[in-house]
Order: structure tokens, then sequence, then C-alpha cells
């Protein structure tokens, strides 16, 4: 029974170079694991509560100087001497210990950086790959299946909170087909990223790279931004529904102001049935996969309706609408609010919480989105994740940028993995 002998934290930087939380767990075993957490830019109001020092004259008050301290102080020495196999003893002493429903008192980023740290550490002590040790504790909480590469949900385009102020949807996605291994996923989407490059570079409307690697151009219209997708495929030998898809995450909280959601491709603000019409012509044009976040995080009635009509023909994910929270994803599959959950581990704290989410979500047969946040680390623990609870889809942001490509590399790797022992 290996047991946790020491955790310490202390402050680094994430992918924006604001401050997050970094933690190392030791074992009586002499094994150490280190771990750190991502970072969201556009929030959602219900996910658990991220501590921040708020101190202006330090890092703008981003620094994160309480949650290490909380971890060194209190976390760490909390969970000392427990099996650091048993996941859901070693959340359950941290969630105590917060005492709060929304992990405000110590903050969610101190503790899922302890609970992180306790799942590698327990990979390295049972001897095997992460993604086979979260697989373990997946059917221990009852999630039926084995390890899967997930199919990739790359972000080629971004606007939103994660841009560079010009587009209001946040990300443009391109989803090669389920069948295609990952191998060959990821070549498709370098390929058909490139060529979008050179063709936005043409058209002089590149501005910059936004926050997840993906490009952050000037556009006319949102639609335009899925127009200049459509070109680029169109130069490759991929067949757009047949090899590629193409999805949005529209994260529409940001631009909803006094019950109206005002976007650049129309001269007038829309209402929720508006823009529902509007999501219609769009997938008429673009036959979308897949739509994140369509509405403002607690319109529910509006998420049921889009839902009861374009359910069978794409995928409709609920990210701010739940925040991997069980109680918004009980309510979520009760009003048939969507088909499909976007994970998210530091929406909710810990990892055993994560996986019950994930057990519900499955049992109510929503598909299951593993993902990445705005603010990254070259932590590829997500990807592991996402292949041990087995995620249809993963999404890592841009085939481009290092804390987006390392998760993208290690997807490689395992699946070289799980490839050389099929053959075996
Ligand atoms: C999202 C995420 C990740 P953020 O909205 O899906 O792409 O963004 O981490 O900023 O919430
Ligand atoms: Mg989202």
């Amino acid at each position: 029974m290996p047991k946790i002998s020491k955790i310490w934290a202390r402050q680094i930087l994430d992918s924006r170079g604001i401050p997050t939380v970094e933690a190392a767990c030791q074992l009586d075993t002499g094994e150490v694991a280190v771990a750190s957490v991502p970072s969201g830019t556009s929030t959602g109001t219900h996910e658990a509560i991220e501590l921040r020092d708020n101190d202006e004259q330090k890092y703008l008050g981003k620094g994160v100087s309480k949650a290490v301290g909380n971890v060194n102080d209190v976390l760490g020495p909390g969970v000392w001497g427990l099996d650091v196999t048993d996941q859901e003893r070693v959340d359950s002493r941290l969630i105590e210990l917060d005492g709060t429903p929304n992990k405000s008192k110590y903050g969610a980023n101190a503790i899922l950086s302890v609970s992180i740290a306790a799942t590698k550490a327990a990979s390295l002590a049972t001897k095997q790959p992460l993604y086979l040790w979260i697989n373990t504790l997946a059917k221990r909480v009852g999630i039926k299946g084995e390890v899967k590469i997930p199919t990739p949900i790359f972000v080629l385009i971004e606007g939103g909170l994660h841009g560079a102020g010009n587009l209001d949807f946040q990300e443009f996605h391109l989803i090669p087909a389920t069948s295609k291994s990952f191998t060959d996923s990821l070549r498709s989407a370098v390929e058909i990223f490139l060529i979008l490059g050179r063709d936005l570079e043409r058209r002089g409307a590149i501005h910059s790279f936004g926050e997840e690697g993906g490009y952050a151009p000037n556009l006319f219209t949102n639609a335009d931004a899925l127009e200049v997708l459509y070109e680029a495929v169109k130069q490759t030998p991929y067949q757009i529904g047949r090899d590629v898809f193409f999805g949005l995450d529209v994260a529409a909280s940001v631009f909803y102001k006094n019950g109206e959601y005002t976007i650049r491709d129309k001269s007038a603000p829309l209402t929720d049935d508006g823009l529902l019409e509007y999501y219609k012509y769009i997938n008429s044009q673009y036959h979308l996969a897949e739509l994140e976040d369509p509405f403002h995080e607690d319109a529910w009635e509006s998420w049921k309706k889009l839902a009861e009509s374009m359910k069978d023909q794409l995928v409709v994910v609920g990210d701010d609408l739940l925040t991997t929270n069980m109680e918004r994803v009980q309510k979520g599959i009760s009003e048939g609010s969507c088909n499909a959950i976007l994970v998210k581990p530091n929406q909710v704290g810990t990892i055993s919480e994560t996986l019950k989410v994930v057990k519900v979500s499955r049992d109510a047969n929503w598909k299951v989105i593993t993902s990445h946040r705005g603010g990254e680390t070259n932590d590829w623990f997500i990807a592991d994740f996402a292949v041990g609870i087995g995620s249809e889809y993963a999404k890592f942001g841009a085939p481009n940028r290092g804390e987006r490509v390392v998760k993208y590399n290690r997807l490689l790797s395992i699946e070289a993995e799980l490839l050389q022992q099929k053959a075996q």
C-alpha cells in the first residue's frame, strides 16, 4: 500500500503568463509525481472557485501564493499517510478539509493540484501508464469501457475572449472522421491549418494567434470564418462530410447582454429564438458536427429547444451550461438540454468528482469530450485522462504552441503504445 509521505506546491506560470499551481506528491515508496493545473479564460459562472491572491501589487492580483500556501500548510499535510491508490479517499479528504460547496476556502486550483499529483503518483506506484491507471479509477466508479484514443476536436480559428477582438464566436473547430487513426487525424489537421494560414495571410486577415494557438483573424462575419475553413479544406484531398467536419464553440455567455446576443453577422441584436434560427442557417450551409455553448449558461429553455430540433443532426455540447457539476449535469439530463458534455476537471476540483460526472453523463448516453483550458501548462495529464475514461472526443486547441501540442503528441505516443500491444 503506497502511502503519501509528502506534498508540496509552488507557483509557476501558465501559457498566458499568468500564475498557476504546481504540486508534487512523494510516496513512502520513493516515487515523486508533479502536476500543474490549467485555468479558464471564458470561465462559467458555476465553476468551482479558482483562488487568486487579489493583491494588485503582485501579478496584477493574479498570483496564487495563497493557493500554494493552502497546499503546503493544509491540504498536503491533510492527506499524508493516505493510501495513494485510494483516490476516492484522498479526494474526499480534500473536499472535507475545504468544507465549502464550491471549494472557495482553499481553492479548486489548490485542491486539483493535489488530486492530480496523487493520480500520477499512484500510476507510478502501480507501475502502469497513467491512462491505464485512470481507466482503473474510471471502472471503480462504474464507467464502462476500455481505454480509447478520442477523436480530436482541433481549434483552428479563435474569436471571443480567446481571439483578437474581431470574431464573436470563440472557437471554429475541425473534427476528423471518427474512423481515422489519431496519427492520420493529426496530419489532416496540420495540413489544413497550414493552408488556412496561407489563405488568411493572402487576404491580409491574420491579426495574430489566439490563446490556444489557432488563428485570430479579422473577418467580416463569424460565418466567414467557416467559409475560409471550407475554402482551405477544398485545397486538400480531404472531403468535408467524409474526412473532416466542422464545429463551433460559440461561448455565447460572453456576448450575451440584457437578454440579447450581439454578433457581427447581424445588424441588430438577436433574441434566443433569432440566434437559434441563425444556427439552423449556418448548419444548412456548413453541416456542423458539433455545437458547444450556443446560448448563455442559464438559458435552459433555449438549450432544450435547440437540442430538440438539432440533436439528430449534431452533437450539442454543454460547457459553461454544465461546468462539470453534478447537479447541473443532472438537470441537463432531465431537461434534455444537450447530448454531450465538455469535461474539465478544474471546473469541479477533484478527479473523483470528475469521474462521477462522466459516469452519470455516460449513463444518459451523452458523448464525452475531454477538454483543456484557455490557460494551460505543459502537463499532458488531460490526454491520459481522455484516453483512460474512454472519451469519444478530446479538445486540446490548435495543432500549434507547446502547451497544446504536448497533449496531441502524448496521444500519438499512446496510440503507438496501444498498437504495439495489439500486435504482440
Ligand atoms: C472552452 C475552453 C477551452 P476556457 O470554452 O471550451 O477551449 O475555454 O478554458 O477559456 O473556458
Ligand atoms: Mg467552451
